[in-house]
């Protein structure tokens, strides 16, 4: 029977820290609220990356019982469910058949001239070290990472903080949009999904895809990016509607969070 709770997580900045493994605290806070309710990660990543990241949690005794999650790569545009011992993917978005070859094909090489465009920007524009995949096609959105997704943490973190003193990405933001404008290609959204790219998808395909898959009675959710542009804003807004949305600033908080919403679920069970 479904429970009639389910708490959605953030993945980066709420379960473990940006693109690093998820913690055994963590897990165990997570085995405990399994208990109580359902669980669901939603999440801008893959699902490589999420199931990279969060190892601890997915496959530790000390983790939740995997009977009770699910899993919403790519923000919900993709969804798997545990079934009996492997992860099957139950719904995929295909953004190429939504905006069609030609303008698919177009968008991707506006995302090459933004990149250049970074790249030449000035002579005294400080470099940064690059790894290679720069413009990643994941289905249901396409993300452009400036050092590239094969950076590692010491060329993410040189890149982190020219954007932090430059603002690459909000220039790279702009530019995109004036581009896509320039080709006539509209209905697509461009957040700062994490500290180093920009998650490009149509509109609507934001966090609260997942919410589609579900038919609990009360949604929880928990990020970190919960206001203006971030990335978990459109799903906290919906939670906090129902004063089920929290914001939370890092993994180590996200685990009182946990045993706060343990709290009032059991309060609410026991009434
Ligand atoms: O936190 C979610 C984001 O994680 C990665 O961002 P970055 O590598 O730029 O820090 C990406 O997978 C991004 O798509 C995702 O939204």
């Amino acid at each position: 029977m479904t429970k009639k709770n389910i708490v959605l997580f953030d993945m980066d900045g709420t379960l473990t820290p940006a693109r690093e493994s998820a913690g055994i605290p963590i897990a165990m806070a997570l085995a405990e609220l399994s208990r109580h309710a359902d669980i669901g990660i939603v999440t801008g990543s893959n699902y490589e990356y999420l199931q990279q990241q969060c190892g601890t949690i997915l496959n530790s005794v000390m983790g939740p019982d995997l009977s009770t999650m699910l899993l919403f790569p790519c923000n919900g545009g993709q969804f798997y469910k545990w079934n009996t011992a492997h992860w099957e993917l139950v719904s995929d978005k295909n953004m190429l058949n939504h905006l069609g070859e030609k303008k698919f094909n177009e968008l991707i090489k506006a995302c090459i001239f933004v990149l250049h465009a970074a790249l030449d920007e000035d002579s005294s524009l400080p470099s940064w070290d690059m790894g290679g995949h720069f413009v990643e096609y994941r289905g249901p959105m396409v993300n452009l990472c400036f050092p590239g997704r094969q950076a590692n943490k010491a060329q993410r973190a040189v890149f982190q903080r020219i954007d932090g003193e430059r603002g690459i990405r909000n220039t790279g933001i702009q530019r995109l949009q004036t581009k896509l404008k320039m080709e006539r290609i509209e209905g697509l959204e461009l957040k700062l999904g994490g500290n180093t790219s920009i998650d490009i998808f149509p509109t609507g395909w934001d966090k609260t895809l997942a919410l589609e898959h579900l038919n609990h009675q009360h949604i929880w959710f928990v990020g970190d990016r919960c206001t203006g542009d971030g990335n978990d804003r459109e799903i906290y807004e919906h939670a906090a509607l129902s004063r089920r949305g929290f914001q939370t600033e890092s993994p180590a908080q996200t685990i009182s969070i946990i045993e706060n919403i343990i709290d009032i679920i059991r309060g609410k069970q026991n009434k």
